[in-house]
């Protein structure tokens, strides 16, 4: 009888045509594979104070930490841009000299090799000076398989941020809940949209309320970063976070986030480079990174 009232299976209609639910996008990843501060199996005493609060909490805030020069000099080269949603390429890095030196400062990188056990290379920056509005998510799911938690995000105050200028927000110790996994997102994407570059606002159709669910279920209470010039914030690609809504439109938020990976973990970007003795990064071209 039971299994009448089970819902049944849609098997005659495309996966990119249904709406998944939370435990189809699902995947827990086997401790040989991930970075050893989120094993699941670990003797926790031989950890750095900053890596268990790491392993716990899934983010590290660092007060008062970049040093004013690095952080004036980029802000001096960033403003004269005039451009509020910031370089109009993913790395400009590539051609800033400025963005290197802060992002790839030496005690910042060495914070993140401490964590990951690996020199972390920077390969992309969010240089807006506005929120991106994007709502709750994980980033680890945008990553392909290999990179498989060897992936953090660091966001930089260049400034006050006011609390109405649509502050970064995320949900401790969520990088425990389950990972939700790119290749189980990507059979719910259409075969066309699926190879393009464009596919993860695509899956925003399903993510952005299982997302949203997940963390009124969970029912934990959220935090802002409401940060002074010089601090940052360190997250786990797993850390459930989205850049909230503004509430006054007419204030700066002004931020240079950036996302690294393990430098041996990234076989889609083989060349890297050291920046003068401190950190690497990835060397990209997108064709447009030059012109700045
Ligand atoms: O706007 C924000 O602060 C969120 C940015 C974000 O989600 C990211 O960099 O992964
Ligand atoms: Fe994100």
């Amino acid at each position: 009888m039971l299994k009448f009232l089970k819902k049944q299976p849609q098997a005659d209609i495309p996966k990119w045509e249904q709406m998944p639910r939370w435990d189809d996008l699902v995947e827990d990843m086997p401790d040989d594979r991930i970075p050893l501060i989120d094993r699941k199996v670990l003797d926790i005493s031989k950890l750095t104070v900053d890596q268990k609060i790491f392993r716990d909490q899934g983010f590290l805030i660092l007060k008062d930490f970049l040093p004013e020069n690095l952080v004036d000099a980029y802000v001096a080269k960033r403003e004269r841009l005039n451009l509020p949603g910031g370089y109009p390429t993913p790395i400009p890095y590539m051609n800033v000299e400025e963005i290197k030196d802060l992002c790839l400062y030496q005690p910042l990188t060495g914070k993140l090799e401490e964590l990951f056990g690996e020199p972390m290379g920077m390969h992309l920056n969010l240089t807006g000076w506005v929120s991106t509005e994007r709502n709750w998510h994980q980033d680890e799911y945008l990553n392909p398989p290999g990179v498989a938690g060897w992936y953090v995000a660091v966001w930089m105050a260049l400034d006050t941020i006011h609390p109405d200028a649509g502050p970064f927000e995320y949900v401790p110790g969520s990088h425990k809940w389950d990972l939700v996994r790119r290749d189980k997102v990507l059979e719910y994407i259409s075969p066309e949209e699926r190879g393009k570059e464009t596919w993860p606002k695509q899956s925003e159709r399903f993510l952005t309320q299982l997302f949203e669910d997940k963390v009124k279920e969970k029912g934990i209470k959220s935090q802002y970063f409401l940060a002074e010039k010089g601090d940052v914030l360190i997250w786990h690609s797993r850390l459930m976070h989205r850049g909230t809504e503004p509430k006054n439109r007419n204030l700066q938020r002004r931020t240079i986030i950036t996302h690294y990976s393990g430098i041996n973990h990234r076989v889609d970007m083989p060349v890297k480079q050291q920046h003068k003795g401190q950190g690497y990064y990835f060397v990209l071209d997108d064709g447009k990174a030059g012109a700045y």
